[in-house]
């Protein structure tokens, strides 16, 4: 099925591309067409209503799979379960949203795990420096049974989690000065997610981290009250922050997955018949997002250049200076998280660059 979706997906944006390049003209990216819906109609009883609230906009890849999200659980349901979505973080950040699914006044939300390590300690992994050199290792690790263990034991305190998604490799941005090196960062603001390994990050590299939530970092932006941030491309463009940053570094520091949560209260008033069509739904959207992301990363960066920003692409050498000063991050979070983890998913990653 991800293969038959994803080999559609890429001829036809392929052809956008060509059209695109074909006119000359530096064309905002498009979003390629949603894929069709497969699968049966799914029998079961009731109505349901699902407000699915995320952070980022309506531009962004995540949007575009919670359009195919939709698409898939309305058609399979038969129109019985219906999906509104909340682009754009309109109903609360990534903490609000979750806060509210426990509540059981939002039904679903799909946020970075970053923001979540204090409920979820162990995701703080994905928050350490450098994990993943490319995302196929980070789909090995979250599409197998460490990812799965991960879902389980996020479905606990009020969540049910369905599936991962991405948000990225991130990438910093600020309204300063071009920034190749750690020394560059010296007394810059950078705005952090709420989470403790991203500061320890930024203050290691000689930045000023503070943390803040998604929803209000445009406005801290725009007023200098941050001289900068770090998101992937796409966050980047689909929020505007390059409107309000000058400069950019190809850092790809971190990968961010991002995680399907269903409100638990909600999630037990659903036939299991239901249970399992979002649990399919949820594996289809993360599969389709990545493909979105990957395939509209470079189009995106190139955007962005064409919109006036000015990118610093760092050489191997010019990152082995940002990885070899951020190697106590390492040290400092080693036992909070488990050190077995850690090398779990190192080991992990080894064979999946020894099967490339
Ligand atoms: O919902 O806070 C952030 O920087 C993240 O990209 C956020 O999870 C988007």
């Amino acid at each position: 099925m991800t293969i038959t979706t994803t080999t559609r997906f890429v001829s036809i944006v392929g052809g956008a591309f060509i059209g695109l390049t074909a006119l000359g003209a530096s064309a905002a990216t498009e979003m390629p067409p949603l894929p069709e819906v497969t699968g049966d109609k799914v029998e079961a009883e009731g109505n349901f209503n699902i407000k699915f609230s995320i952070g980022t906009t309506k531009s962004g890849a995540q949007y575009r799979g919670l359009e195919y999200f939709e698409k898939i659980v309305e058609q399979r349901s038969g129109g019985d379960i219906q999906v509104e979505l909340f682009p754009g973080a309109q109903l609360g950040d990534d903490l609000q949203a979750t806060s509210a699914l426990q509540a059981g006044t939002l039904e679903m939300t799909m946020p970075s795990t970053s923001p979540l390590v204090n409920m979820f300690p162990k995701f703080a992994v994905f928050d350490l420096p450098f994990l993943f050199p490319k995302p196929e290792m980070a789909d090995a690790v979250l599409d197998g049974e460490i990812g799965q263990q991960m879902l389980e034991d996020a479905s606990s305190k009020g969540l049910v989690a369905i599936g991962w998604g991405e948000n990225g490799y991130r990438q910093l941005t600020n309204s300063q000065r071009p920034v190749d090196s750690p020394d560059d960062l010296e007394g810059l603001k950078i705005r952090t997610m709420q989470n403790e390994l991203h500061m320890d990050i930024w203050r290691t590299l000689g930045a000023n981290p503070t943390p803040m939530s998604f929803a209000e970092l445009f406005t801290a932006l725009e007023q200098g009250v941050v001289d900068g941030q770090e998101n992937p491309w796409i966050t980047i463009k689909s929020s505007k922050f390059n409107e309000v940053q000058d400069y950019a570094t190809e850092t790809n520091h971190v990968y961010t997955p991002f995680i399907t949560l269903v409100s638990k209260r909600f999630w037990d008033r659903l036939p299991e018949e239901y249970q399992q069509l979002l649990r399919d739904a949820a594996t289809k959207m993360g599969n389709y997002q990545r493909d979105v992301s990957r395939t509209l990363n470079d189009q995106i960066k190139q955007d962005l250049k064409d919109s006036g920003m000015q990118i610093t692409e760092l050489t191997d050498e010019q990152i082995k200076v940002f990885q070899n000063k951020l190697e106590p991050v390492y040290k400092n979070w080693r036992d909070e998280i488990g050190g077995e983890l850690i090398d779990q998913i190192r080991t992990k990653v080894q064979q999946a660059q020894a099967q490339q």
